[in-house]
């Protein structure tokens, strides 16, 4: 069976960490690389967190850091959520290895242009590098297979009462991909926060007791404590790993295709991704947006992917 080529950009970041877990071993994908952005902290923190999470899953696949800014906006990190390192609840060795020398602009860039157009896009941060690389060559629009993306929300935000973070933290970017045309599968708010970790899930996964078995506990722990004490609940969402599980099993959710648009221009509603769940505008879909995740069969996922690490 061939494997999908994926290149993953991230912002780690708590559930960026696990989807990382999830994308490597994994025997339907080929992740190429992983480029790293800032969004849930600084790129220096964010790169920081991407090489820490493989060099302690002995993760082999070149790490490239890309934008340090938003296109337009001043930048928000979501401190809140996951701490002053952004992935603040694991302790990590000594960082040995390094980011790759070359921007992961040019990075996407030049892996698209020689690509057979059989690479999907896999954006779990805010969409800088994605929109940047689009805007610096424009032809890589048309070799992206498909674009598989953690972001936005068809009901409430997170960061703010009609936004979710990832699109908050670069609006212009979201806009950019959106209207780009290429093919966008997007796991909203609606469908992540679906994936609820709780201490039970926690345990389950500690009794696997390997090396993956004991980040993933370290990080869900402090991921149930912030969610706890920001939003009142009980367990904290996968969000970004949700993304890995589609690309791995599509038949674990239900998704509905729509026109969305991202909002850039209002002030109470500033990233606001406005999805036209009930095809008013009659406009041509340019996203699947997911609705639905089978929860269960999620964990059983997760907990293979755990296995995988000996
Ligand atoms: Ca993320």
């Amino acid at each position: 069976m061939e494997k999908r080529k994926i290149i993953i950009d991230c912002d780690p970041g708590h559930d960026d960490a696990i989807a990382l877990m999830m994308a490597y071993n994994n025997p339907k994908l080929d992740l190429l690389g992983i480029t790293i952005v800032a969004g849930n902290q600084t790129l220096e923190k964010t790169r920081q967190n991407g090489l820490n999470v493989c060099q302690a899953l002995n993760i082999k696949v070149p790490v490239y850091a890309g934008m340090s800014l938003p296109m337009v906006r001043e930048q928000v990190v979501a401190a809140n959520v996951h701490g002053e390192t952004g992935l603040d609840g694991p302790v990590f060795e000594p960082l040995k290895i390094k980011a790759e020398e070359k921007h992961a602009i040019t990075y996407i860039i030049e892996t698209l242009m020689t690509s057979d157009n059989d690479i999907t896009l896999v954006p779990i941060g805010p969409l800088s590098n994605i929109a940047m690389a689009m805007r610096i060559e424009p032809r890589i629009i048309p070799k992206i297979k498909e674009i598989v993306l953690m972001g936005g929300a068809y009901a409430i935000g997170n960061f703010t009462p009609s936004a979710e973070f990832n699109f908050f933290a670069d609006p212009e970017a979201a806009h950019v991909v959106f209207t780009s045309g290429v093919p966008i599968v997007m796991m909203g708010l609606d469908l992540t926060n679906q994936t609820v970790c709780t201490e039970e899930v926690i345990k389950r996964m500690e009794a696997i007791g390997n090396k993956a078995s004991a980040l993933f506990c370290d990080i869900m722990r402090f991921v149930l404590k912030t969610q706890n004490e920001e939003f009142g609940l009980s367990g904290g969402p996968l969000h970004d790993a949700t993304c890995i599980a589609y690309l791995t099993d599509p038949s674990l959710f239900i998704l509905e295709s729509m026109y969305t648009a991202i909002d850039i221009k209002s002030e109470l509603c500033y990233g606001r991704t406005v999805c036209d769940v009930l095809d008013v505008l009659k406009k041509p879909h340019n996203s699947k947006v997911g609705m639905k995740i089978d929860v269960d069969e999620f964990w059983n996922m997760v907990e293979r992917s755990i296995k995988s690490y000996q």
